[in-house]
């Protein structure tokens, strides 16, 4: 096996893939937006970004919902696979592939890598007999499962069990405990937020079984090497886009220089598979494994889990034509601590356009820029010596980077937001002390200046607004007259200023307020 790439200004990131076995809901849209964000970042920050998300097409459960629908089960994957694919353009989420795990190259990776997990003595053949829930494609144990007032055996995530006896391969999961465990502490941040490292490590501490990896009673599914009748179980085809996803198995793929890849952004009730049973597959496989992993909250509507079963979908495409692409990218990272569960409501998301968007951004950059149409003919102009006032403001601008630097390196999107939204709060007070409309009379030299600094204030926040707000972030920096090649970070932190002289174009409003409905 060739050596993953050492290549540090490489950035691998990617999404779960999703089963599309209904269509998307508002867990997917924002698993995709943060991921999105989180890889925009990187690149405006000058890495070499490399973007996965996709569709996750076998298994029983994607059966189950083609015989319902009485349609070709390949028909029903293809058909939502497209609409995640939609759902994804239509939020603006920057992949650079969209993989789904029914294709040939899929199909050879999963091969290969059993191959080679079974080349190293970890696959063996038994009969299996447990508690299989359909719902969540997991096998529990007996102790992990129980009996409610109606009846119904249910696993630990709430989903109904059933029995199942089947022969069955098994992965010999029970032997990488100890490395596992080593794994962990070698590489403190494999796993975030620190709640589920905690809660993966003491899962693996218990014990770990042997895993069965095969199913005979369905052939939907990607085949076993050797063993036609059976195929793999879907969650370990299901792990294997990340390395198909950059080209495996051809190692001389040129986006192999990708793996291993620098973060799996996954929901939190998906993250054993990604800390425990991946990582065992890659050692067994003699792959690198992942940098790490971090694991997101749930969204709730009504205090309810949305999911496809229980049918209180938001749909994501709805809720970007009734509040913006952009508004609604910002309210749910801005509004929900990423590694954190989140509520969402249409009060709440209406406050954050009006407050955040509307008035402190959106007012800021509107005054200031038609002050410059008006009364400067549109002509950036040239500062005066910066009194302290503009010193401070600037040096807060400037600091944002780093701030914002750090924050993103563990995924804390909404700190770096916080750290923008600081100096958008402090830029209002800056403005609104300094009365640059007042000056225009009393001391113009002197109006020029604080409009300059404003401006070159709000050109650091739309710049480092862009990640979470491409759409608009571009359109005020086209009001600020800054050139596409000097939008990403490099321009930040002083290294550079915004350049007086420059002829703006007439400032159009950015951040429109929400304005409920007419009845009628
Ligand atoms: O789990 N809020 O697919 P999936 C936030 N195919 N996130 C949510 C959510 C909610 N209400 N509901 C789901 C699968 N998610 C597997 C993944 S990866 C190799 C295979 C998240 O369609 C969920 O946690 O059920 C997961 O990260 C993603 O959406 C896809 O969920």
């Amino acid at each position: 096996i060739k050596p993953a790439s050492t290549d540090r200004n490489s950035f691998y990131i990617t999404t779960a893939i999703a089963y599309p076995n209904g269509v998307p809901h508002i867990g997917h849209a924002y698993e995709a937006i943060a991921t999105d964000a989180l890889a925009r970042f990187q690149r405006l920050d000058g890495k070499d970004v490399f973007f996965l998300t996709g569709t996750d097409e076998h298994g029983l459960k994607m059966v189950q919902t083609a015989q319902a629908e009485e349609l070709p089960t390949m028909e029903v994957a293809t058909r939502n696979a497209q609409r995640f694919k939609d759902m994804d353009e239509r939020l603006n989420v920057s992949f650079d592939r969209f993989i789904r795990t029914t294709e040939e190259q899929h199909h050879r990776s999963s091969q290969e890598i059993w191959k080679r997990m079974a080349a190293n003595g970890d696959i063996y053949l038994d009969s299996y007999a447990g508690w299989y829930s359909v719902r969540d494609e997991a096998y529990y144990a007996e102790d992990e499962t129980i009996v409610g007032e109606d009846d119904v055996r249910r696993g630990p995530q709430g989903t109904p069990v059933e029995w199942v006896e089947e022969k069955s391969y098994f992965f010999r999961l029970s032997a990488y405990q100890d490395r596992l465990l080593k794994l962990y502490e070698t590489q403190p941040d494999f796993i975030g937020p620190d709640s589920r490292k905690n809660e993966v490590v003491s899962f693996v501490k218990s014990g770990l079984r042997d895993l069965s990896i095969s199913r005979t009673t369905f052939d939907w599914g990607v085949r076993v090497p050797g063993d036609p009748e059976h195929v793999m179980y879907v969650w370990v085809d299901a792990l294997t886009n990340y390395i198909t996803g950059v080209g495996f198995p051809d190692e001389n793929d040129a986006n192999w220089r990708y793996w291993p890849a620098d973060v799996h952004i996954i929901g939190k009730d998906i993250i054993r598979f990604h800390a425990v049973y991946w990582p065992a597959f890659l050692m067994s496989a003699g792959i690198p494994v992942q940098k790490r992993v971090y694991a997101h909250g749930f969204l709730f509507s009504r205090g309810e889990k949305m999911s496809k079963s229980l049918g209180n979908v938001v749909d994501p495409f709805n809720l970007a034509d009734q509040y913006g692409v952009d508004q609604v990218r910002y309210f749910f990272l801005r509004e929900v601590p990423f590694g954190q569960d989140g509520n969402y409501n249409h009060e709440a998301i209406v406050a954050r356009i009006n407050a955040d968007l509307a008035n402190d951004l959106g007012n800021l950059a509107q005054r200031s820029l038609s002050m410059i149409a008006k009364q400067l003919d549109g002509v950036l102009p040239e500062p005066g010596v910066f009194t302290d006032n503009d010193k401070a403001i600037l040096a807060q601008a400037d600091g944002m980077l780093a701030l914002a630097r750090t924050a993103m390196a563990t995924q804390q999107i909404h700190q770096a937001l916080n750290a923008v939204w600081a100096v958008v709060a402090e830029a209002n007070r800056y403005f609104a002390g300094e009365a640059p409309w007042a000056l225009a009379k009393t001391d113009p030299p002197r109006q020029r200046t604080v409009l300059y600094v404003t401006a070159e204030v709000v050109r650091q926040i739309a710049i480092l607004a862009q990640p979470v707000m491409p759409a608009s972030s571009a359109k005020l920096l086209d009001s600020l007259g800054v050139p596409a090649e000097a939008r990403n970070f490099a321009a930040l932190g002083g290294a550079t200023r915004i350049k007086p002289g420059t002829k703006l174009p007439a400032p159009a409003g950015v951040f429109p307020r929400y304005v409920e409905p007419t009845a009628g």
